[in-house]
């Protein structure tokens, strides 16, 4: 069975190693930000940068609130080959014109500097502290490529149809399936077959991913988002279905695509998790819990086992083949479930029991000692306010805030302009409510009324400044994630 090869690992190591000399010049913390796509990874990190340059209300970031951070700057990025995050238009988008910034679908980084004064006094003796903050946003869809290293081919295809016999699955995996099971391994090479094969599998992948699927677990993740390989052989190959028995004929279909899939892991999946992944020192996993209970139990179930499987690419454990070079470095991991905004704040705890159910059996599974795993509902960006609308004899809670334009809630289809008062639902007390065993639907399976808002309207003080954007508990997460390094 394939596995990394010591030349690997030896790079691996190597640049592990690089990055702790240069450490030793400037301390630096490269924080990972993932998720799956619309999770609100741009989101989040344009919150966390604005509130830190502009001095947002963090009370419970212990740094900020008690006034040690001198100044947060941003800076060069120190890698060159790396898009920068685009943080200007991101804020120009969400504060000037009021809109979600564009879907960004690639990795992007981002250097902030923090000047802080040690809490203690030991250190206030010495200089004033600096970190360098490198905030790496990536698609969650790339992490779940990382099992395919520890892979065969053989082993890649057959997963690949053990998945498509799921429900939700198998009635978009037809076109697929037809061609795969038409090939035979030793027929010979062929490249408009190779595509025709690759095509039929990205758009049962793409099928998947649809909005009222919402499904998650999708390797590879190049064929959804394939950047600038679109068309190269690394990226035309697809899973067969009839396998040869032992090493197939040279020169056949599925000789082809064993090549191509190990070009795949070479050229595409090994580089990214050298250069991006191994180099993480804390890493941050956004989830979309809302709109997966929204779907349904198949898609809270197919979050579960994503979330199982990201999580599994940081475990610090024994015997799993690449992580153990990173191990001793991703020493904090939180789990945050965003957009808690669309909830009244009574739902909040609840959002973070469903999450913190979710992620339960991926932690017990990985090994995660030495890494403290930390859950937490959120939204960067707080779009909505609460309030009580009297109806009959009991206020109810509601929240407050602009639909987006063509959002509706039964007949009504909003303006965009207006604000409106939405009774959302309640989650579940307990979580359990949300998890029943497969094909037994949940009694109470709870419909939150969930509408997008625009972003927030910015107040300004008398003197004309503007506030800085308002959140629900990051402060919570960047006390978790950055805290013990402005001590
Ligand atoms: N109300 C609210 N909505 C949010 C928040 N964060 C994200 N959203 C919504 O979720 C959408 C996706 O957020 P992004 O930050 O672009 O998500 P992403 O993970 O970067 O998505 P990709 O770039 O497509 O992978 C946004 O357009 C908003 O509609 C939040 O804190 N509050
Ligand atoms: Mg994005």
């Amino acid at each position: 069975m394939p596995r990394t090869s010591i030349a690997d690992e030896a790079r691996i190591a190597l640049d592990t190693m690089a990055d702790r000399a240069t450490g030793l010049i400037s301390p630096s913390l490269r924080l990972g930000v993932t998720g799956l796509s619309r999770a609100g990874k741009t989101v989040f990190i344009s919150a966390l940068v604005h509130n830190l340059v502009h001095g947002g209300r963090l009370p419970m970031f212990e740094a900020q609130s008690s006034g040690r951070i001198a100044r947060s700057f941003l800076e060069h990025q120190p890698d060159d080959a790396v898009p920068r995050f685009q943080y200007e238009d991101h804020i120009k988008a969400l504060i000037d014109q009021r809109i979600w910034p564009e879907s960004t679908r690639a990795i992007s980084e981002l250097r902030l500097t923090i000047e802080y004064e040690s809490a203690s006094a030991w250190g206030r003796m010495f200089s004033r502290g600096k970190l360098a903050l490198d905030i790496v946003d990536y698609p969650g869809e790339w992490l779940l490529d990382l099992p395919l290293i520890g892979k065969s081919y053989a082993e890649f295809s057959e997963e690949a149809l053990e998945l498509s016999k799921l429900p939700g699955r198998h009635d978009v995996a037809g076109r697929w399936i037809e061609l795969a099971e038409s090939i035979d391994p030793n027929q010979d090479a062929d490249e408009v077959l190779a595509r025709s094969l690759f095509e039929t599998f990205a758009e049962y992948l793409r099928a998947c991913k649809d909005d009222t699927r919402a499904l998650s677990t999708l390797p590879p993740g190049r064929f959804l988002m394939p950047g600038d390989l679109d068309g190269s052989p690394a990226l035309t190959f697809g899973p067969l279905i009839r396998l040869a028995e032992g090493k197939p004929r040279a020169g056949s279909m599925q000789a082809m695509m064993e090549r191509r899939f190990e070009a795949y892991k070479t050229h595409v999946v090994k580089p990214f998790f050298r250069e991006h992944i191994a180099r993480l020192d804390r890493q941050i996993v956004l989830v979309d819990a809302l709109q997966a209970i929204n779907a349904g139990p198949e898609s809270v179930a197919d979050l579960e086992r994503a979330l199982t499987e990201i999580l599994e690419c940081f475990r610090p454990g024994r015997g799993n083949f690449l992580t153990s070079f990173f191990s001793r470095r991703i020493d904090r991991i939180l789990i945050a479930a965003t957009k808690a905004d669309h909830l009244h704040h009574e739902s909040h705890d609840r959002l973070q029991a469903i999450v913190r159910r979710l992620s339960e059996r991926a932690i017990a599974r990985a090994d995660f000692s030495g890494a403290t795993v930390d859950v937490v509902a959120m939204a960067a960006v707080r779009a909505t306010r609460e309030g009580t609308v009297n109806r009959g004899r009991d206020p109810l809670p509601v929240i407050i805030g602009t639909p987006l334009q063509g959002e509706t809630i039964g007949d009504d289809t909003f303006d965009g302009a207006t604000e409106t008062a939405i009774f959302t639902g309640d989650l579940p007390e307990t979580p359990a409510a949300l998890f029943r065993k497969d094909g037994e639907k949940p009694e109470n399976h709870p419909a939150i009324r969930f509408v997008r808002f625009r972003p927030p309207l910015l107040e300004r003080t008398a003197e004309g400044v503007t506030l800085s954007l308002p959140h629900i508990r990051l402060d919570r997460a960047l006390q978790f994630l950055l805290g013990d390094q402005l001590a």
